[in-house]
């Protein structure tokens, strides 16, 4: 439960490794740990700060579709992969404003350079939702998640959808071993904006129940991991009510689970507060299968969180 979570966030601080990292924030960071979530014990979606459960939403469907393009996630107001197609558009030959070199550090420490990037984001942004080329250009963030789970390109050229098929063996095959949906495809990894942090999962049926169980090579603890908690939690949900079962557990393995030298503070005022009891998620009777659920199919009930916390997210 959420109490592990805490306790991770405790042993990451206490004992991490000082590890300098891609983004040039710094870290402090373990490797190899463990999260369990029974999810017959409410929906978990944490309660020590507000996790914002529509961008779980809309991100998770995004993927479902089987959609790379930021231009979905603006289209429902979720701005959590701009940074990453705003990255490709500033680095173009089709850019040419004010120099972004870095731009999540720099915003971070100079006040003159923000403004330049926030007037260069808001640009990005209403290009994307106005300019349908524009947005095929630069909105799209390659061979990412939803690419590899619906689309998984076969050396004979064939597609591969992993999703359907881990469903589809999932209710006619519940014992196997093998309902797996990975989104490391090594030879697509240099054509993404940004390689796979949640790389693996696989589902287990016993009981009646559905259980998944994500492999996350790389976590940021304080602003990923709970969406990632959350969203693959709906994920388990969505197919259990598409197989006809019961939701288990949820199930995170983290490989570099890291705190960034930017967000202890933060982490330390969630370490302060009170746990309270999960929500839990109500799926509407009118929801057919999962490849044409929407947003408003989705209810959340009973969330009462602490107040949200703000971070810088490293790019
Ligand atoms: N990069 C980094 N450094 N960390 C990540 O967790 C991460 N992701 C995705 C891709 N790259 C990553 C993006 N996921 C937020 C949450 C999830 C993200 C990106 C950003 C975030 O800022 N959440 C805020 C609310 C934001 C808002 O309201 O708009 C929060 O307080 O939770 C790992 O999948």
């Amino acid at each position: 439960g959420e109490q592990a979570y805490l306790d991770l966030c405790k042993v990451v601080l206490d004992t991490g490794n000082k590890k300098e990292d891609r983004t040039n924030t710094g870290t402090y960071s373990v490797f190899g740990q463990q999260l369990r979530f029974d999810l017959s014990n409410g929906f978990p979606l944490l309660t020590t700060k507000k996790v914002p459960f529509r961008l779980v939403v809309s991100e998770l469907l995004w993927f479902i579709k089987g959609d790379t393009n930021i231009r979905y996630l603006l289209q429902h107001n979720n701005n959590i992969w701009n940074e990453w197609a705003f990255k490709k558009w500033v680095e173009s030959r089709d850019y040419n404003g004010p120099d972004m070199t870095d731009f999540g550090n720099r915003a971070q420490q100079d006040e003159t350079f923000n403004h330049k990037y926030q007037d260069q984001m808001r640009v990005f942004k209403e290009s994307i939702l106005q300019d349908e080329k524009f947005a095929q250009k630069f909105g799209d963030l390659g061979s990412v998640y939803g690419k590899q789970w619906r689309e998984w390109k076969s050396s004979k050229n064939e597609t591969i959808d992993q999703l359907k098929e881990v469903i589809h063996s999932i209710r006619y095959n519940p014992n196997s071993r093998r309902h797996i949906v990975s989104a490391w495809n090594p030879e697509d990894v240099p054509n993404m904006a940004l390689p796979p942090c949640h790389t693996l999962f696989q589902f287990y049926v016993a009981d009646g129940k559905l259980s998944c169980q994500l492999y996350q090579r790389s976590a940021d603890i304080f602003l990923g991991v709970p969406f990632n908690i959350a969203s693959y939690a709906l994920l388990t949900h969505l197919i259990a009510h598409e197989c006809d079962l019961e939701v288990g557990e949820f199930i995170l393995t983290l490989g570099d689970a890291h705190i960034y030298a930017n967000h202890v503070e933060q982490v330390k005022t969630q370490l302060n507060r009170e746990i309270r009891d999960f929500p839990t998620l109500r799926i509407t009777d009118d929801y057919k299968s999962i490849f044409d659920v929407e947003i408003s199919d989705l209810e959340i009930e009973g969330y009462n969180p602490h107040p949200a916390i703000k971070a810088p997210i490293a790019v």
